[in-house]
C-alpha cells in the first residue's frame, strides 16, 4: 500500500513527459507540387500525436493558403476566409 502513491506519481510523471507537446516536437514540411519555388503546402506534424497533423494549402498556387487540413483518425478540411499569407502562418508557428 506504501508504494501506490509513488508509484501513481511516477505514472503521472511519465504520462506528463510523453504528453509534452512543446514546438520540438513538431516537424514541418514544406511542399513545391507545382514546382515553382515556391512553398504552396505546408505541413506540421506533432511526432507523438498523429491525430494532430496539419497543414495549409495554396490550393491554386497563388501565394494565398485557403485550405486547412486536419489529419487524424479522419481528415477534415476548412476553408480559410480571407485566405493566409506565407508569412501570415510563419508568425504564428515561431518555430519555423
Ligand atoms: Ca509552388
Amino acid at each position: 500500500m506504501k508504494y501506490i502513491i509513488p508509484t501513481f506519481g511516477l505514472l503521472i510523471a511519465v504520462c506528463l513527459a510523453g504528453c509534452n507537446t512543446t514546438r520540438s516536437t513538431i516537424a514541418t514540411t514544406r511542399d513545391d507540387r507545382n514546382g515553382d519555388g515556391k512553398t504552396d503546402r505546408i505541413w506540421f506534424s506533432y511526432l507523438s500525436y498523429a491525430d494532430r497533423d496539419y497543414g495549409f494549402i495554396d490550393e491554386d498556387f497563388d501565394g494565398l493558403f485557403e485550405l486547412k487540413r486536419t489529419q487524424g483518425v479522419a481528415v477534415f478540411e476548412e476553408e480559410i476566409a480571407p485566405p493566409l499569407e506565407l508569412s501570415e502562418i510563419e508568425n504564428e508557428h515561431p518555430e519555423l
